[in-house]
């Protein structure tokens, strides 16, 4: 009886620097920006020897750049996985290698559990809730004319955990209260310029009245918010706008009245991903799921919160 997760426990023999392969989704929004800076700096503050390949959106440009880093035989392999299905068949062979893989921001839908060590990252099914939760509490206080709350949602990349999860977890806390309704839900992948020109078709071919714009993230809610003034309408007036993020131009649309609330989701997860490297290494018992911790931004705060943000 094999120990499945044998190759997650071989601690290195050398003092060499650890050698880290990391494939990243792409370029998509500042939060991925930010996400790779972090990675980037805090790899270089640990010492640890990173190889970092840009998956520019594809999926196969990611399993490509880790089939490459089980080739140069790295210590051991991080990703953020685009989408979470399609990872079976690389994993096997990064384990049958046995490199350890760490899940770094998305997750895997995959059953067998010994094909990645750990995952850091938020909880997305909880950051669509605390995106309703805000909204219910914020439409008690701002009623509709007819109680009727018309929602329109711009929805993030296809597949991608974030994506699923943040609809679900802001469908399934709305549910008992069936006057809010998603009217329309359209993809813009994550993506400023596609937040705007799908708010813009939206805009042209809506006739309800639309109360509320959810935005899976900031890029796509400030992309719609330019469309909106375009059409001579008030962003966080005319439209309640709440959105996933909170980077700092989540927080200037709010100071400037255009963003109505923001629910934070740390990029920063270098620091943290170079520790439980170092503690594998150390052999110490990895824990399965690292979530991190995060607020809610409602614009009430953005003034007094925005100097103190990192990103
Ligand atoms: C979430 C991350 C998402 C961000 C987007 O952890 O995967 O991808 O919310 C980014 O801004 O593009």
């Amino acid at each position: 009886n094999v120990d499945p997760y044998a190759s997650f426990r071989h601690p290195r023999s050398n003092k060499e620097p650890i050698r880290l392969g990391f494939a990243q989704v792409g370029s998509e929004s500042r939060w991925r920006l930010t996400n790779t800076k972090s990675i980037k700096d805090a790899a270089r503050d640990a010492g640890i020897e990173l190889t970092f390949i840009d998956g520019q959106q594809k999926q196969e440009n990611q399993i490509a750049a880790i089939r490459s880093f089980i080739k140069q035989k790295v210590d051991i392999i991080a990703f953020s996985p685009i989408v979470e299905s399609g990872w079976e068949e690389v994993l096997q062979e990064a384990k049958a290698a046995g490199i350890p893989v760490i899940l770094s921001d998305r997750e895997v839908d995959i059953k067998d559990d010994s094909l990645w060590a750990t995952f850091i990252g938020s909880d997305f099914l909880e950051e669509g809730r605390r995106a309703a939760r805000w909204l219910l509490s914020y439409i008690e206080h701002h009623p509709t004319p007819d109680g009727q709350v018309n929602i329109v949602e711009l929805q993030g990349t296809v597949g991608s955990a974030p994506a699923i999860d943040r609809k679900r977890g802001f469908e399934l806390t709305l549910e008992p209260h069936p006057e809010f309704r998603i009217i329309r839900s359209e993809i813009a992948n994550f993506y400023f310029d596609q937040g705007r020109d799908v708010m813009k078709k939206i805009l042209e071919t809506e006739k309800r009245r639309i109360d509320v714009l959810f935005a899976h993230n900031d890029d796509m809610a400030l992309g719609a918010i330019q469309t909106l003034e375009s059409a001579g309408l008030r962003p966080g007036k005319d439209m309640v706008i709440v959105s996933v993020d909170a980077v700092k131009e989540a927080f200037q649309a709010m100071i400037a009245g255009k963003l109505n609330c923001t629910v934070e989701c740390t990029p920063l997860l270098g620091p943290q991903l170079m520790k439980v490297i170092q503690d594998y290494f150390d052999g110490k018992e990895l824990p399965t799921r690292i979530i991190t911790s995060e607020e809610v931004f409602p614009a009430e705060v953005a003034r007094t919160v925005l100097p103190k943000r990192r990103y």
